[in-house]
């Protein structure tokens, strides 16, 4: 038997959307408890939910409060996960754990994508995914983000994979596990903040419509898994390459001398380039973020 709703609190705007069978896009919640500092964090959540809303579109945030998977977060869920002490990363593997504890956390692309599929929810957006650490042929540092893309019937949207991953590895990555790379208006994938790449993406698309017309022709054809779309910033909107790697180093380098590992590796890294980029990077993050939640409304709108 499967118990997934006994641990699940659906809030009554979702629980109607998904009645009335009226467009939905889910968003994620690290972006809240691990991406962003307070109070930025909780005013990108309330902002991003508000895009969807304008566009016509239900927006569902999902995280784990108290104990339970909720999907669609109050402003005081919200709250409690952008400014609380002890709130955790969940990615996937962490939510039987995190539920035990009866504690809370901001749930990662990977433990979204599995959350919103069991929903029936397709549409996700994000800023950046998690994927193949520069070096990750040696650290195996690969994010289950790019498995759980890989297994659950979603649309991803993002601006690319995060600036710290190495792009080259983890497009190859992709293409092992099956996963298509839609380019939003755009031949080469997209590397989050700073832009574009040198890499192709799988296919180059315009529309929402015809997006949405490739995931119901995969999804007819019982061909399962996920399909990742990427929607890149303009040149201007984007911190240049020079800039990045110069941040990105010495974040490296102060993240080797602080022992930082596992999952705490990619808030770490983030959270010193900000720092180190006069807050530049964090502005074009939050840019990127309300792209990607206006894309995936049209794209949710576009699946009806
Ligand atoms: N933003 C951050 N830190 C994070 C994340 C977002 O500043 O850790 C989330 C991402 O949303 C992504 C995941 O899903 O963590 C990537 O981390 P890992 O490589 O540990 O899977
Ligand atoms: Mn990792």
């Amino acid at each position: 038997m499967n118990d997934f709703s006994n641990y699940t609190i659906i809030s009554d705007r979702v629980q109607k959307a998904i009645e009335a069978k009226r467009p939905l896009v889910a968003l994620e919640s690290s972006v809240i408890a691990q991406g962003l500092p307070f109070p930025i964090n909780l005013e990108t959540a309330v902002k991003l939910e508000e895009i969807a809303l304008e566009t016509g579109v239900c927006p569902a945030t999902i995280g784990i409060i108290n104990g339970k998977i909720k999907i669609g977060l109050d402003l005081c869920d919200m709250q409690k996960l952008a400014q609380e002490e002890g709130i955790f990363k969940v990615s996937k593997r962490d939510i039987p754990l995190v539920i035990a504890r009866e504690g809370s956390g901001g749930t990662t692309v990977a433990s979204t994508c599995f959350i919103a599929s069991m929903m029936g929810i397709k549409i996700f957006a994000t800023g950046g995914i998690g994927g193949v650490h520069r070096d990750g042929q040696n650290t195996f540092d690969i994010s289950p983000d790019l498995r759980e893309l890989s297994h659950n019937n979603v649309i991803v949207i993002s601006a690319g994979p995060k600036s710290i991953i190495d792009i080259k590895l983890t497009l190859e990555y992709l293409e092992t596990i099956g996963v298509p790379i839609l380019g939003y208006k755009t031949d080469y994938c997209p590397h989050f903040f700073t832009n574009l790449s040198n890499y192709p993406v799988t296919m180059r698309v315009d529309t929402p419509e015809e997006i949405a017309l490739m995931a119901k022709i995969k999804w007819n054809m019982n061909i399962p898994g996920g399909i990742l779309v990427v929607n890149p910033l303009s040149n201007e909107e984007c911190l240049s390459r020079e800039e990045f790697n110069k941040a990105y180093h010495q974040a490296l380098q102060e993240g080797e001398i602080n022992k930082i590992s596992g999952n705490k590796v990619t808030p770490f890294l983030l959270e010193k380039i900000n720092l180190l980029t006069d807050g530049k990077s964090m502005k074009a993050n939050i840019l990127l973020l309300e792209r990607n939640v206006k894309l995936a409304s049209k794209i949710s709108i576009a699946c009806k």
